[in-house]
């Protein structure tokens, strides 16, 4: 089979690309892969400055990158994907377990044997000409014990200076697997093949700690440490070995007096994780801060103190460009102003980067992400609106001086979120921890453009882990109905939704920086202060609960609207929670749908 060679061979200097590690599992691993791909080298990576600036200038002189105007936007570089390749495709990503029901009835699921076998056919020969990167990473602070090691095989330059961005890369991962054969690593493969939407596949074995994507340069896709280690090999791991892999961004909030509690919370993709893991108190609340520990994903253990404690296996942000501002996230727009790694984004004819929803007017021309002329007036967007920017943590310029912390920081409270026009008030507080997992688990948002698919209908979406768990949901809910018997100090549970509209479609509430106010209320109920009332579905906080003080445009009937428990949308909402947890089949726990008896009940009471 002829294929055009998207991804040329590079030949490094002396003494780069040398970083062979020593432990034989690892290099018995890489040589089967050589074997199978037949590369024209093997760059070993160290995650040096050196190694990146040469990879830099070889993606620029091979058009993988263009370089953005360097006296504005210093270390920063564009990227653009092949148009039939902008996002993840979960129906091309499988969970291939031995059983199906082990994948249960969320994944797509294939039979491993005859998945690997298809995907040796697929990728033998398919780095011929090119370079055989070998990425070696940890997930995690050095030193923390849920950290893990993983090691990303990929023919993609991009793929290698992203997860230099996206992890902690190089040596360290190394050293932290150490000599032992048997040591736990992640062996992740990715071959660009030729970025064919018919051989695009995501293929995730938990069993065997390893996963297999072809056929895609889409971040979410490729970047195995993210989507694919980090929530659904972790998430099965975390199963086994007593933890929890999830989708959920880690901030911290420190009031004036000094006192500081971390939330943890769950919103599906793009519906705001980083803007709120970055949040910028408004005026009004002077001497409040918000630090971020993490924009995505939280790993998180039962401590001896009862509590749950988070870390944020990532070292980098891998956001949705579109609607980032100085308006609606200030410290994300600072964060992506140097070093920053842009994915299908326009670019101006002074070399900037430009999104739909930037600051100030648009340019009158540019080129689009596709690559062609765009001008205010062409009916394309300019930026495709899953567009991204991976951004090194260490940009964000309220980063939380315990992200290194290899404890991690004990979560006071668990935030479920999504994106609903309706039913959903502003924000409630769950009974307790069971309650709090049922409304875990029929949380529902509806789409947006993070995977391909219609966009704006309603779904529900577990913990807004249904394109994450890395097994079967029935299972996972039960994970957490166990974790929770564990845990002496449990955090509360509570569910926003930023997005409730009115009877015209307007949003009712500003959102973004103005967010604080909720969250004040969830961390007043975290200290044993903050008033609320006891609605069917849990408890919710009366207008005069929330700091309302300084908040133009929001009026009294708009937050007796943003706050209404009305029955009549509870009665079909309770329909679809409970056809969903029904269609989940026999593994989803009994006290799930008890739960769902006891929020009825309240409402007929
Ligand atoms: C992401 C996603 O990229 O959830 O974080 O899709
Ligand atoms: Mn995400």
């Amino acid at each position: 089979m002829s294929m055009e060679n998207i991804a040329p061979a590079i030949s490094a200097p002396s003494g780069m690309g040398e970083n062979k590690p020593t432990n034989h599992a690892v290099l018995n691993w890489v040589h089967e892969v050589e074997t199978l791909t037949s590369p024209q080298n093997i760059f070993w990576c160290d995650g040096s400055e050196a190694e990146r600036d040469f990879l830099v200038s070889e993606a620029l002189r091979q058009g993988v990158l263009l370089k953005l105007n360097q006296q504005r936007n210093p270390g920063c570089y564009l990227h653009r994907s092949n148009p039939n390749d902008v996002a993840r495709v979960e129906q091309f990503t499988l969970i291939c377990t031995p059983t199906k029901e082990e994948a249960g009835p969320t994944n797509h699921w294939t039979e491993p044997a005859e998945t690997y076998s298809k995907l040796h056919e697929m990728l033998k020969g398919a780095m011929r000409g090119r370079t055989m990167f070998v990425v070696p990473y940890i997930m995690g602070p050095p030193g923390a014990p849920l950290t893990k090691v993983g090691f990303e095989i990929t023919d993609s330059i991009y793929v290698v200076l992203s997860m230099r961005i996206m992890t902690r890369m190089g040596a360290i991962a190394n050293e932290r697997l150490g000599q032992d054969p048997e040591a736990e690593f992640n062996r992740g493969v990715h071959s660009l093949l030729d970025v064919s939407p018919d051989r695009r596949w995501i293929c995730h074995f938990p069993q065997d700690n390893t996963i297999i994507s072809v056929g895609s340069g889409y971040g979410g896709n490729v970047l195995l440490s993210k989507k694919c280690l980090a929530l659904r090999i972790a998430s099965y791991l975390a199963k086994k070995q007593g933890w929890l892999a999830e989708h959920m961004l880690i901030l911290g909030v420190e009031s004036p007096d000094g006192k500081k509690h971390y939330v943890a919370a769950a919103f599906p993709s793009a519906c705001g994780k980083t803007n709120f893991a970055m949040l910028i108190p408004p005026k009004h609340f002077a001497g409040w801060k918000v630090t971020t520990i993490g924009d995505d994903i939280a790993w998180m253990e039962i401590r001896d103190d009862g509590r749950l404690y988070a870390v944020n296996p990532e070292n980098g942000y891998f956001g949705v460009v579109p609607g980032t501002s100085y308006r609606s996230n200030a410290n994300a727009m600072r964060a992506i102003e140097h070093d920053t790694l842009f994915t299908n984004v326009a670019l101006t004819t002074a070399g900037d980067p430009w999104w739909e929803g930037k600051d100030g007017p648009p340019p009158n021309e540019a080129i689009d992400w596709r690559g062609n002329p765009w001008t205010p007036a062409s009916k394309e967007k300019g930026a495709h609106p899953n567009s991204r920017f991976a951004t090194p943590m260490r940009n964000n310029p309220v980063l939380d001086p315990e992200v290194e912390d290899p404890a991690g920081v004990p979560i006071s409270a668990i935030i479920f979120g999504g994106r609903r026009s309706d039913t959903m008030p502003l924000v409630f507080q769950a009974e307790d921890w069971t309650h709090g997992v049922y409304v875990g688990a029929t949380m529902a948002s509806e789409t947006t453009a993070a995977a391909i698919g219609a966009v704006g209908h309603v779904r529900r979406d577990p913990m807004a882990m249904l394109p994450f768990c890395g097994y079967n949901i029935g299972e996972y809910f039960r994970h957490w109905l166990e974790t929770g018997k564990r845990l002496t100090n449990p955090p509360l549970i509570f569910h926003v939704n930023w997005f409730r509209k009115n009877g015209e479609g307007k949003f009712l509430w500003p959102g973004f920086g103005e967010n604080m106010r909720v969250l004040r209320w969830i961390i007043d109920r975290c200290a044993g202060r903050g008033g609320a009332v006891e609605t069917p579905i849990g408890e919710v906080p009366r207008s005069e609960d929330l700091d309302l003080e300084e908040l133009p445009g929001v009026s009294p009937e708009q937050v007796r609207e943003l706050l209404a428990v009305k029955s009549e949308e509870w009665a079909m909402e309770l329909q679809g929670q409970k056809e969903f947890l029904a269609s989940l089949g026999s593994k989803v726990p009994k006290e799930l749908m008890a739960e769902h008896e006891k929020v009825a009940n309240r409402f007929n009471r």
